[in-house]
């Protein structure tokens, strides 16, 4: 809970900032669950088949997304259940965040 907290005071200092950044219209990421099936450290890049993303307006799927932060990414494996939050950074899909899903 403390992240989302978190996650929604940092949104709103940046669309303070700049407009531009956000396309959205909520300040809150929504928690969505996925399986990673692919993840490539070096490109700072994961695969993750998801459930919806309100956020996003995207239906389930399986793509590519940016990770916000590389390190984000050594401890995750194909096969892996994680729940994460996904926003739109500088025109790329990007995991904010990411959990082992329990
Ligand atoms: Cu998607």
């Amino acid at each position: 809970m403390r992240k989302l907290v978190l996650a929604a005071a940092v949104i709103i200092a940046w669309s303070a900032g700049s407009q531009l950044a956000f396309s959205h219209d909520g300040y809150d990421h929504p928690v969505v669950a996925g399986k990673v099936t692919k993840v490539d450290v070096s490109a700072g890049k994961v695969t993750i088949a998801h459930d919806a993303i309100p956020n996003l307006q995207m239906e389930a799927m399986t793509m590519v997304f940016k990770a916000g932060d590389p390190s984000m990414l050594n401890e995750l494996k194909p096969g892996d259940a994680i729940k994460f939050m996904a926003d739109r950074v500088n025109g790329e899909l990007t995991v904010t965040e990411i959990d082992m899903a329990r």
